[in-house]
């Protein structure tokens, strides 16, 4: 196993920090990029971050934003189209507060925007809006998905035609006030805070065909240890927090996550999109700001992820996507990647 192999040299020169990327766009702030390849050209379907002059808490209060601005390349590296507001909150009929990390996904002729949105009563659900286009404007369905709760959509489309959506996020995104299956509103702000339980796993529901509906029961995305027991709350740097993404491999289906608190980015692999997962490592080391948050694509031959950090401003709440190539070892490990240094 080489988990620990660099993807470049980041030098320190006299202190002044060197980062591994560049901002893809510094007109907007923008954050939490799904990347995917749409009519063949990477599209990214971003948060888009604005100072709101909410002051900064745990509960996330002060990503406070309101509208989607979807971008377009069509090379790594080439020029970034910036395509205008595609989605913004005043025209979603339910909503309340703070549009966060969205995904897209394409299915026989429609594109799916599916974002995560507190509603009137202050409770994260995900909703799902529509468009011909990969760059919007999307029209948002009159209500959330059924049965969604809590943030982050990641949605998946197998090579059977199967479309999964991986959701959920602990702390301010309100995953472990859902551990009856009901939204305990007095519920913990952070974990389940029991050290030797197990800890709160990610979730995952198939989509129905017309990718508005869970298709069955939503289910737990479980990560094992490598002796098939799960992964325990005080395991900080290992557990499940936000962000989860899915790539398939050589077969196999890696699940791909933030640690949150302890800002790493981490692996787990499976042998069926729904899991269990095998916790394999962590694959990116901590960006400025409080964490990063990322997507994973195949583009002309080439791995590449799509993460942020606060290069641009200094502030967590105001964040800029980056994109690096992501390497899979010959053994199925992906190679560590160190965003900055110093
Ligand atoms: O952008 C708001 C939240 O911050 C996202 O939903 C999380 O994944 C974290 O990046």
């Amino acid at each position: 196993k080489n988990n620990d192999k660099m993807l470049a040299a980041n030098v320190d020169t006299a202190g002044v920090k060197q980062y591994l990327s560049q901002p893809i766009i510094r007109n907007i702030y923008t954050a939490d990029p799904s990347a995917h390849v749409f009519e063949g050209k990477i599209y990214v379907y971003p948060s888009h971050d604005v100072e709101a002059g909410v002051a900064e808490n745990d509960n996330g209060d002060h990503f406070d934003m309101r509208d989607y601005h979807i971008l377009s390349m069509d090379s790594v590296g080439g020029n970034v189209t910036d395509h205008g507001v595609a989605l913004s909150l005043k025209d979603i009929p339910w909503a309340g507060r703070q549009l966060w990390a969205p995904d897209a996904a394409f299915k026989n002729g429609t594109y799916y925007l599916y974002f995560p949105l507190k509603d009137k009563n202050d409770v994260f659900a995900i909703g799902v809006a529509t468009s011909k286009s990969p760059a919007g404007p999307f029209k948002a369905e009159p209500k959330p998905i059924a049965g969604s709760f809590s943030i982050d959509p990641a949605v998946f489309t197998d090579e059977d035609g199967s479309t999964y959506m991986y959701f959920g996020g602990i702390w301010g995104g309100q995953l472990q006030r859902w551990k009856n299956g009901k939204y305990d509103a007095n519920g913990s702000k952070t974990d389940l805070q029991q050290d030797d339980a197990p800890a709160i796993n990610c979730k995952v529901a198939k989509l129905n065909a017309n990718m508005k509906e869970f298709d069955g029961e939503v289910k737990d995305a479980a990560i094992i240890d490598s002796a098939g027991k799960p992964l325990l709350g005080k395991d900080h740097d290992r557990r499940f927090f936000e962000g989860s993404w899915m790539h398939k491999y050589n077969g196999k289906y890696y699940f791909t996550y933030s640690t949150g608190d302890t800002h790493l980015l981490a692996y787990a692999i499976g042998s069926k999109p729904t899991g269990p997962f095998v916790y394999s490592g962590t694959f990116m080391q901590p960006v400025d700001g409080w964490t990063t948050h990322h997507s994973i694509v195949e583009f002309k031959g080439k791995w590449y992820i799509f993460y942020h950090d606060t290069q641009l401003s200094g502030k967590t709440h105001l964040r800029n996507v980056k994109v690096t190539e992501l390497k899979h070892e010959a053994d199925g490990h992906i190679a560590m990647i160190y965003p900055n240094k110093n």
